[in-house]
C-alpha cells in the first residue's frame, strides 16, 4: 500500500516564509480547493491519503515534505532551517512513527525535506539558506547503517534542491540549469525545463508517472516527448507560498521495513 501524508491548508497560509517569490496576495479558499484537487490526484494514482489536520498557527504546515525524509527502513524527521516551521514535524512524527523507526535531526543541524532528492540509495541533499552542513552530516550518520549515501548538490538562486531538479525515473532528471548543474547529476539522462518556464523542475513522481503543475506546459511537453506520462494539477495559489507539487506530500510505500 502507497501512502501520502498530506495536511490541510492553513488558514494563515498567507503570512508563509518568502526568499525568493515576491509576496502577493493569496486567496487560502482557492489554495485549499486546489490542495484537495492534489490529494484526489494523488488518490486516483492509487495513493491512500492521510490528512492531518490544519495548523492555524503554522502558515507554512501543508508543506510536509520539509519536516521528514523517509525511506524504505527509517524515516528522519528534519529540524527545518526557517525556525518558524520548527513545530510542524511533531503531528507529522506521531503518524509517521506508526509506519517507520524515527531518527531526527538536531540543533544545530538544519535540513528541510525539500533539499533532499532520494534516487536509489542515494540522497542528492542541496547546500541552501535551509540545510546546513552539520544537517546534512547528520543525515549522513542516520541513513549510512540503512545502506544509503549522501551526495551534497550545490544549488544557487532557489529555495531548495528539488525546485531546482527532480527525478522522473532512477535514471532521469528535470533540471532547472540556472539553479543547479547537470554535472551534478553525472549519468543520468537530464531533461531540461523550458527556459521561459523557471519553476518548471518541481514534479511529484509517482511510481512512473510525474505530477506537474499546470502552468508549465512546455516543460511538460518536453516529458512527454521524452516518453514520460505526465499529469497536470493546478497550484497556482500554493506556488504563491513558494511550493509546489513535491512539498504537499509525504509518499512512501507502509510495509517496506
Ligand atoms: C517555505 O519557505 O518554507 C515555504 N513557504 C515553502 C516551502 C516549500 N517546500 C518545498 O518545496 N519542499
Amino acid at each position: 500500500m502507497r501512502i501520502a501524508i498530506t495536511r490541510e491548508v492553513s488558514p494563515s497560509l498567507a503570512d508563509c516564509q518568502l526568499t525568493h517569490v515576491a509576496r502577493t496576495p493569496i486567496d487560502v479558499m482557492r489554495a485549499d480547493a486546489q490542495h484537495r484537487n492534489y490529494q484526489r490526484v494523488l488518490a486516483s494514482l492509487g495513493c491512500t491519503v492521510l490528512t492531518l489536520p490544519a495548523e492555524p498557527a503554522l502558515p507554512d504546515a501543508v508543506f510536509v515534505e520539509d519536516v521528514a525524509i523517509v525511506l524504505d527502513e527509517v524515516a528522519v524527521m528534519t529540524r527545518p532551517g526557517a525556525e518558524s516551521r520548527r513545530a510542524e514535524g511533531a503531528s507529522v512524527a506521531e503518524l509517521l512513527g506508526r509506519y517507520r523507526p524515527l531518527r531526527a535531526i538536531e540543533a544545530p543541524g538544519t535540513v528541510d525535506g525539500g533539499d533532499v532528492l532520494r534516487i536509489g540509495r542515494t540522497l542528492y541533499v542541496g547546500r541552501s539558506g535551509r540545510s546546513n552542513a552539520d544537517g546534512i552530516a547528520q543525515l549522513q550518520d542516520a541513513v549510512a547503517a540503512f545502506g544509503y549515501r549522501v551526495q551534497p548538490v550545490a544549488i544557487r538562486g532557489c529555495l531548495h534542491l528539488k525546485s531546482a531538479v527532480t527525478a522522473v525515473r532512477d535514471d532521469t532528471v528535470l533540471l532547472q540549469p540556472r539553479w543547479a548543474d547537470a554535472a551534478s547529476f553525472p549519468g543520468f539522462r537530464v531533461i531540461e525545463v523550458d527556459p521561459d518556464e523557471e519553476h518548471g523542475a518541481n514534479v511529484l513522481r509517482i511510481g512512473e508517472v510525474a505530477v506537474m503543475p499546470a502552468c508549465f506546459p512546455r516543460t511538460t511537453q518536453r516529458l512527454r516527448d521524452a516518453g514520460i506520462e505526465v499529469v497536470t494539477v493546478d497550484v497556482s495559489e500554493l506556488q504563491k507560498a513558494e511550493g509546489a507539487t513535491t512539498c504537499c506530500s509525504l509518499v512512501f510505500e507502509a510495509n517496506r521495513a
